[in-house]
């Protein structure tokens, strides 16, 4: 299997420096609390600077993505030796330190709200930890999907009936950071979200996202490094252990973006996870399986990506898929900061309850019992 990143030259073009400065304030993620009126970049919260180095900014922010699109993992399938991994990208440097714990607090501000009963009933689902491993909450922005037949006999898909709650602001300047950075296109714009809690130990089994989405679709992950396993053919080992022909390290903060091979050829699926984490995962709908009650976001209409040229770095990103039989390693992206290092909880040795291809919960079996975060 190929290790290493291949390289990709970020380009800027010479729009003026005031078109750039308007692009990156419609990214800003800051905090409307505690940013000034004019901050766009990360580092430019909290200080008064010139429109000229702002934009210098936020190019040189744009310019720490580093994106891996050159994912391979040979497998037979239907007599034919295909990349199972062709179409999937892994971007890093999306979302910084501070803009991850922002949105991780926007996480378990929705939790708090599902779990007091706040937001639609199908938007927050929290499964009986009836075994172990099988607990991940649901947080669902945009439509209700049904991840196994409910027990109103619906089957999986989109639920087109069923009402959730829109996609929150916070979620939105998110989707607009992937359109304008490059990491989705613009004519794949989501409507639609889930987001994902899983305590240690919960895992997702193998699977293929649902068509009634369309592709490319992407998952962003915080709070704790994990690995995401993808093959043809991936086989449950033990409880929430599963192996497949390729494993990728999702680092905190980055985006996964699934496509071609890596969307339908491949399965994938996450194991248990060695310590909390949390992913957001974005999604279109399908034109045809929208809810019927479905109305689409101003907000989100017409989003284009940042044209960026010239300063071509190029963007190394050492980064090592692991065999299915050696021990996972890292993907390296950069060092952690104190504080990122300290989110990350020690994992432990408990190994949670087998699960199967068809373990997802149905979105009816929430609970609304407290626990600790
Ligand atoms: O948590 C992840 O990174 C993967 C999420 C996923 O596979 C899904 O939501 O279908």
């Amino acid at each position: 299997m190929r290790k290493g990143g291949k390289f990709e030259e970020h380009e800027m073009d010479h729009r003026s420096v005031g078109d750039l400065v308007e692009s990156f304030k419609l990214l800003s993620l800051s905090s409307p609390a505690v940013a000034p009126k004019d901050s766009v970049t990360r580092r430019s919260i909290g200080r008064e600077l010139s429109p000229a180095s702002l934009a210098e900014e936020g190019a040189a922010e744009l310019a720490h993505v580093r994106r891996k699109k050159d994912f391979k993992s040979l497998e037979r399938v239907k007599g034919r030796l295909i990349n199972v991994l062709e179409g999937l990208e892994l971007h890093t440097g999306v979302f910084s330190p501070a803009e991850q714990r922002r949105i991780v607090d926007c996480v378990y501000d929705f939790q708090e709200k599902g779990r007091r009963g706040l937001l639609r009933e199908r938007t927050y689902s929290e499964p009986r930890k009836w075994m172990k491993g099988k607990g991940r909450i649901t947080i669902q922005f945009g439509c209700c999907y049904n991840y196994a037949v409910d027990k109103n006999g619906n089957p999986p898909g989109i639920i087109r009936d069923e009402e959730v709650d829109p996609i929150p602001p916070l979620l939105k300047q998110m989707i607009k950071r992937l359109v304008a950075w490059h990491v989705l296109p613009p004519t794949c714009i989501p409507n639609s979200c889930i987001v994902n809690i899983y305590d240690k130990d919960d895992c997702i089994p193998p699977h293929i996202d649902h068509h009634d989405f369309v592709r490319p679709f992407c998952t962003v992950s915080f709070l704790s490094e994990c690995d995401i396993v993808f093959g043809a053919e991936l086989k449950i080992i033990g409880p929430g252990e599963f192996s497949g022909s390729a494993t990728i390290r999702l680092p905190l903060g980055s985006v996964l973006v699934l496509n071609g091979n890596g969307a339908d050829v491949a399965k994938h699926c996450v194991p248990a996870v060695p310590a909390k984490r949390v992913s957001i995962t974005f999604r279109k709908m399908d034109e045809t399986k929208l809810p019927f009650k479905f109305k689409s976001d101003a907000d989100l209409q017409n989003l284009l990506p940042i044209s960026l040229r010239a300063s071509s770095q190029p963007c190394i990103l050492p980064v090592k898929q692991t065999s299915p039989h050696s021990s996972p390693s890292p993907m390296v992206t950069r060092p952690q900061t104190a504080k990122e290092e300290n989110m990350q909880e020690s994992p432990t040795s408990q190994t949670p309850a087998l699960l199967s291809e068809d373990d997802f919960p149905p979105l009816s079996a929430s609970t609304r019992c407290r626990r600790s975060r």
